[in-house]
């Protein structure tokens, strides 16, 4: 076959249908709580609209709920129009859907509202097949913005980085990339190449600040509480976070993964008093360690025979009931007993716990007998 036989270039064919609507208004509808790889996509797709003369705009109807998100649509200045009634629609007579092949549910789109491209990588499960004249399906790639990366590449609307406007559509595909594959770990090869095209124009500084990840101010007293009680016994670190709010439980994980950061520490486990419960989480590092076993030697199982946790979907969190214990009210002494039972159990998997809490048994006394010593002779001196 030769080339001018074969059928033409998606790009090419993209390039064609957006023309045909030359100087008609079009409106890019995301699906769902919008997130980067979709944002990217859409900012790519307008650049391609305005490049062939069709004005576009990007709307979405539920609100950019993730942080990280709300921060790139800020930091990019993202122009986006969150729509409230399906009258907002009436001036558009296309739509585009970027990253999703299904329109927003949320709105009733208005009758002569005709879809005119969809572009997704998401495998279709089900359903009638797409229609719309111009159709991208890449189920094989990690991210739409890679496939909008890739039109670019190939010339159309290509960013040349003479403009600002560049480092704000490339920073857009990365940042969608880049969170779409997980941090590049499920990127294909077609990923990585468009990450690197659009690596050249992004905004280093913007991505940096974009991608940093942030922690509510709760869930970093849960983090200070862990690493002020940390106890480590070779590998392995335990800590007891006292009793956190019910909101905040998932800060008990969160400060087991970011002690497992901890160069010398391969395993942890971190609790706390969860309302009636104590409720826990262990994170491993080990290959020996398989944190069901593990859990299940330290705790057993309740009177049904159920695990207290390991269980496949939190896979390392466990739940224990306090029972009667619950409606102790004196807060410290209910921590004490807690704490006394966590480390007794965990006795039974690390037996040098106990070696640990009779030293540390050791050198309280030897604390006290200081303080006797001192307060005696102080007594003769007077
Ligand atoms: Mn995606």
């Amino acid at each position: 076959m030769t080339p001018a036989a074969e059928k033409p270039a998606p790009r090419e064919a993209l390039e064609r249908v957006l023309s045909s609507v030359h100087g008609q208004p079009l409106v890019i509808l995301l699906t769902g709580h919008p997130d980067p790889d979709a944002i990217g996509a859409a900012l790519a797709h307008q650049r391609i609209c305005e490049s062939v003369g069709v004005p576009a705009t990007i709307a979405h109807v539920l609100p950019v709920s993730h942080r990280e998100n709300r921060a790139l649509v800020k930091l990019l200045n993202i122009e986006m129009q969150q729509l409230t009634a399906p009258s907002e629609l009436a001036s558009y007579k296309y739509f585009s859907l970027v990253d999703t092949s299904t329109p927003e549910t949320n709105i009733d789109l208005p009758a002569d509202l005709k879809l005119l491209t969809v572009v997704d990588h998401h495998t279709r499960v089900g359903g009638p097949r797409v229609e719309a004249p111009f159709v991208d399906l890449r189920p094989h790639y990690g991210a739409t913005c890679s496939i909008y990366a890739e039109y670019l590449q190939q010339g159309l609307a290509p960013l040349t980085g003479e403009r600002r406007e560049d480092a704000r559509i490339a920073t857009g595909l990365l940042f969608g990339i880049q969170t779409d594959t997980d941090d590049f770990t499920n990127a294909t090869p077609a990923d990585f190449a468009a990450a690197a095209y659009a690596k050249a124009f992004c905004d280093i500084d913007i991505l940096k600040r974009v991608g940093r990840r942030t922690v509510s101010a709760s869930a970093m007293n849960v983090l200070g509480q862990a690493l002020s009680s940390l106890k480590v016994i070779r590998d392995f670190a335990y800590a007891g976070v006292g009793t956190v709010p019910l909101g905040d439980r998932d800060a008990i994980g969160g400060a087991a993964d970011y002690i497992l950061m901890r160069e010398d520490i391969d395993t942890v486990l971190v609790y706390g008093i969860v309302e009636d419960r104590v409720d826990g989480s262990l994170r491993t590092n080990s290959p020996s360690v398989d944190p069901a076993v593990f859990l299940q030697t330290a705790f057993g199982r309740d009177r049904d025979g159920k695990p207290y946790g390991g269980g496949r979907a939190d896979k390392g969190g466990f739940q224990i009931p306090l029972g009667l214990l619950a409606e102790c009210d004196d807060t410290d002494r209910l921590w004490t007993l807690v704490t006394e039972m966590i480390e007794s159990r965990l006795e039974r998997v690390v037996p040098d716990i106990e070696r640990e809490r009779e030293r540390e048994r050791d050198r309280e006394r030897d604390r006290e007998r200081d303080r006797d010593h001192r307060d005696r002779r102080r007594s003769a001196d007077d």
